[in-house]
């Protein structure tokens, strides 16, 4: 059982037996990404400051072309790893094409490979609402010491060794699970320490709040039309209320907390949905199992779901068991 008030450090040293093959290289792959996002949520927070020093595609007062935050969080990710010699593969929602890192010094012996939205919900950092990184860690099955390839990447979720996401909010959060639940760390930014905040982190069985963009409701398929309306019914303990930010970090965090469903069906108009597979869902699925929720494309587990190309997309049904449970009933029912 994890001690409140350790730092990210303490916990990944005190929990080393948890981590999968446990030689040591996934523990400094974590340490790597919490340097990076601490790189990267110094730029986030800056961002209401745009108008001051510039914006993307200008250049700053100490003469630095200014990037896209979301172009310059993947720079950062893929640096910091790149760099570190720490993984043997990288595959960025930002890149088409997954990156094979080869090892200045040596042949790259590093076994695991990251799949990432370097940061998700860019759309929202204008506004200044929250953003987040999502990432997700393989185990390569091709042989170590050789060039990973695109089979290393289209791997189901059910065999992710860790994933875990940041949100850049009120405080950053990282939260991330190696299959022996969910811990989540806030970051002192005074000091620049990830704290044990939100120990072991569970999903409520059931919920009261639904996040999905119901804008698009004339678009969805009828299976979620009948379960907004079963939502916004006058029974039991419903009406539920209607929560959705449009940053998915942020959404799932508050309903992993409070107790909800996140949905981001197929439309006409996205007829896979908009959510990728291996970048954004598979990680948060894991994450949401972890944390004893269930995620699904409304038809089956998202984790069970064999990938056949990188930006995949799917339907994504996750949060509260009892309320996933519910929406993929309907789903059924009109099917
Ligand atoms: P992005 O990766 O381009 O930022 O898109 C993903 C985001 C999610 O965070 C969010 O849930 C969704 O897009 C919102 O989409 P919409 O504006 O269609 O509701
Ligand atoms: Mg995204």
């Amino acid at each position: 059982m994890p001690t409140p008030k350790q730092t990210l450090g303490e916990f990944i040293i005190e929990n080393q037996a948890d981590f999968p093959y446990s030689s040591g290289e996934l523990s400094r792959l974590i340490n790597s990404l919490r340097l990076a996002a601490k790189v990267v949520n110094h730029e986030v927070n800056k961002a209401g400051l745009v108008d001051i020093l510039g914006a993307n595609g200008e250049t700053n007062v100490q003469g630095e072309d200014q990037q896209k935050l979301d172009v310059y969080a993947n720079r950062k990710f893929i640096q910091t790893l790149t760099n570190r010699e720490i993984v043997c593969g990288i595959a960025s929602e930002e890149s088409d094409d997954f990156i094979q890192i080869s090892g200045q010094n040596r042949d790259n012996k590093n076994k695991y490979v990251v799949l990432m939205d370097p940061l998700d919900g860019s759309s929202n950092i204008d506004v200044n609402v929250s953003v987040g990184t999502i990432f997700s860690i393989y185990r390569r099955v091709t042989p170590i010491g050789t060039p990973v390839q695109l089979e290393d990447f289209l791997q189901p979720g059910n065999l992710q060794v860790a994933a875990g996401y940041i949100i850049y909010g009120t405080s950053t959060m990282l939260v991330y699970t190696t299959g022996h639940g969910v811990n989540g760390f806030t970051l002192n930014p005074a000091l620049g320490s990830w704290y044990l905040s939100h120990p072991n982190m569970k999903f409520p069985e059931n919920g009261s709040i639904y996040s999905i963009n119901e804008g698009n409701y004339v678009h969805f398929p009828q299976g979620v039309k009948d379960y907004i309306k079963y939502c916004q019914e006058e029974k039991e303990d419903r009406p539920y209320t209607s929560r959705y930010i449009g940053s998915m970090v942020s959404d799932i965090h508050r309903n992993m907390i409070k107790g909800g469903i996140f949905i981001y069906p197929k439309t006409s108009k996205a007829p896979e949905g908009k959510l990728r597979l291996l970048y954004e869902c598979n990680p948060i699925a894991f994450i949401t199992e972890q944390a004893g929720g269930n995620a699904s494309d409304g038809f089956q587990r998202i984790l069970d779901i064999k990938p056949a190309e990188l930006h995949q997309r799917t339907p994504f049904f996750c949060g509260s068991k009892k309320m996933v449970e519910k929406a993929e009933e309907f789903m059924k029912r009109s099917d």
